[in-house]
């Protein structure tokens, strides 16, 4: 993990090296409990699917459309018990991060942000990020489509 704040990524190179990792990831409860969660713990959840993504990077191109599916970030709170959050920190294990605020997933949306662990139908390989947040509505530096997902913290 570099050193840099997650939140301010300095290069929007891609990773080459996939980090290690089975998907799982922690999470940080509003009371400070961390508890480990895996994929097969995620596929319980309801499952959603969102049509015509695009991965749109800066760098190197836009890619897509893509259909990403999972649990939408909204269903996993509700889940998890967290109903009074008003921010989300979502960090990869390669240390990259974005926020998320409660205003932006409330409500019924028809393209909800998403958990996502399948792409096309498949399940998300390790290149792909194993458990990757998508935020659809992003369209412009692919920054808030974090791969590798290693924490959320609930803030
Ligand atoms: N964990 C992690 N997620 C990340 C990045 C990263 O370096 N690490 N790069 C971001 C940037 S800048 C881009 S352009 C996209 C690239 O996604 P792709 O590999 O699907 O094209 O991933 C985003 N998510
Ligand atoms: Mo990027």
């Amino acid at each position: 993990m570099h050193s840099e704040d997650p939140f301010r990524p300095h290069a929007h190179d891609p990773n080459l090296e996939p980090p290690a990792g089975d998907g799982s990831f922690v999470l940080r409860e509003r009371n400070g409990r961390m508890q480990t969660i895996t994929l097969p713990q995620l596929k319980q959840l309801p499952y959603a699917e969102v049509a015509d993504c695009f991965i749109v990077s800066t760098g190197h191109g836009t890619s897509g459309p893509f259909i990403f599916g999972g649990v939408s970030i909204a269903d996993f709170m509700i889940h998890f018990g967290e109903d009074e959050w008003s921010e989300l920190e979502v960090v990869s294990v390669d240390g990259f991060g974005n926020r998320i605020l409660a205003a932006e997933v409330g409500g019924r949306r028809k393209r909800p942000f998403l958990l996502a662990y399948t792409l096309n139908g498949q399940e998300l390989s390790r290149e792909a990020g194993l458990l990757r947040l998508i935020v659809p509505q992003e369209t412009d530096d692919a920054l808030r489509q974090v791969k590798w997902i290693g924490e959320i913290r609930v803030l």
